[in-house]
């Protein structure tokens, strides 16, 4: 298994089996469905924790995605304090474009204030949303190509945000190139991703999947880029998605790189996060947790219990395909999402209702796939919710827990 970036080997850490794209919903049962080894190595020589296989980018991504970042309240306030925080200091003469814009949530904020913006992102159904709502927006995969186009249609842009997205490129070579050619000099590339360091710290590896190529730290991303002569200048940990962090980007020696940013570079050090026994420990954590969660959610079913899912998340596609728990104990997924409801859940076929429905038919106890929200969850969950249901916790550790 050769690196996806530096083409040095890697060694395997990683084996969940047979996985079907997390996000491919089905109408029907019967529906082919496409399966790919979901597997992960470790590159020793660029940092770089990466997925070995993946779908097609267009598997993926196209005009039936399920998934609008405004289905969280929270990430839509998080998206506007991360306009606020680094939108450019004047309006004049600036462009602002969005790698992965989704339905807007971020770029509203460009809009609302008057900059001129372009979100970019591969999935039809949710640009039209954003255009619906004044957003410029383009359907496009981000590349070198496209880069240079906007470029030449609208001039340098001054910042190239990304959220959650970054790590969904497979080709950072390409992508380097592009923002490389479209940043002003003065200009900041910003993105934000789920973290590396949470991920083997909290053992979500509900985090791995097909969309998420690779989960990077600042180690990785620092190494990736600087070949490009973009330089790695602030790093920044978030709350959102369970820790995430925010990687700030510059021209090479046009900015002065943090304190905070060493810091947590030093961190990783300690963490042992260039090293493979830190991964291959995480591994091993990995396969305990399926163990826990199946015996304990096999023993509920057979005391005859009604468990239910809630969030039908893209990651609990890689929990029930990797423990092999389908319909047989998940009656249903609540989920707030229209697109995901009617629908069943990848490969383990479990129908997807709303949170109206789910009222009607309350289960014993809800698992929360959607742990990275679970405080929105429960802000609105915790009064309305019978005693009678109770929740399982999943990450950072598997607990029940009374919702009384
Ligand atoms: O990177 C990605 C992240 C940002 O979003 C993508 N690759 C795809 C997606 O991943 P995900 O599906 O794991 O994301 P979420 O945000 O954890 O999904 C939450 C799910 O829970 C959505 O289907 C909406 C649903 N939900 C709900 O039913 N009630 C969410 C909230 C906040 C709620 O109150």
């Amino acid at each position: 298994m050769r690196c996806r970036h530096c083409s040095n080997s890697t060694v395997l850490i990683n084996d969940f089996g047979s996985m079907p794209v997390a996000n491919s919903f089905r109408n029907q049962l019967d529906e082919d469905l496409f399966r790919f080894d979901l597997k992960t190595s470790f590159c020793e020589f660029c940092n770089l924790f990466q997925i070995i296989d993946n779908p097609k980018v267009e598997q993926m991504f196209h005009d039936s995605y399920p998934f609008f970042t405004s289905t969280s309240k929270s990430m839509v306030n998080h998206f506007s304090k991360f306009f606020e925080e680094f939108k450019p200091p004047s309006k004049e003469d600036s462009f602002v474009v969005e790698i992965g814009s989704n339905d807007g949530s971020l770029l509203v904020q460009a809009k609302n204030q008057g900059f001129h913006h372009l979100g970019v992102d591969p999935s039809g159904n949710v640009v039209e949303r954003a255009k619906s709502c004044g957003i410029n927006s383009i359907c496009e995969f981000f590349s070198e190509k496209l880069a240079k186009e906007i470029k030449s249609k609208h001039g340098e842009a001054n910042r190239i945000f990304a959220a959650n997205v970054i790590c969904h490129i497979p080709d950072l070579h390409d992508l380097a190139r592009g923002i490389k050619d479209l940043l002003a000099q003065d200009g900041l590339f910003v993105f934000e991703e789920p973290y590396l360091g949470s991920m083997l710290e909290k053992i979500s590896y509900d985090q791995i999947y097909d969309e998420h190529i690779y989960i990077f730290s600042g180690l990785s991303v620092q190494t990736v880029f600087a070949e490009y002569g973009l330089q790695l200048v602030d790093l920044q940990e978030q709350t959102t998605h369970g820790g995430s962090m925010r990687y700030v980007m510059a021209h090479q020696g046009t900015t002065t790189p943090s304190k905070e940013m060493l810091r947590i570079l030093d961190r990783e050090k300690n963490q042992g996060l260039n090293s493979v026994e830190t991964y291959l420990r995480f591994a091993r954590e990995c396969e305990k947790r399926r163990s826990q969660l199946r015996e304990l959610l096999f023993g509920l079913a057979a005391e005859g219990k009604r468990i239910a899912g809630y969030g039908a998340t893209s990651k609990s596609t890689t929990i029930l395909n990797y423990c092999n728990i389908g319909n047989e104990i998940i009656e249903y997924f609540c989920d707030t999402t229209p697109e995901k409801q009617g629908k069943f859940t990848p490969g383990s076929h479990i129908p997807v209702i709303s949170r109206e429905e789910a009222q009607e038919r309350l289960p014993d106890y809800f698992i929360l796939f959607a742990w990275n929200h679970a405080e929105e969850i429960m802000r609105y969950e915790s009064n309305k919710m019978p005693s009678s249901v109770a929740w399982i916790n999943i990450i950072p550790k598997l607990e029940i827990l009374s919702s009384s």
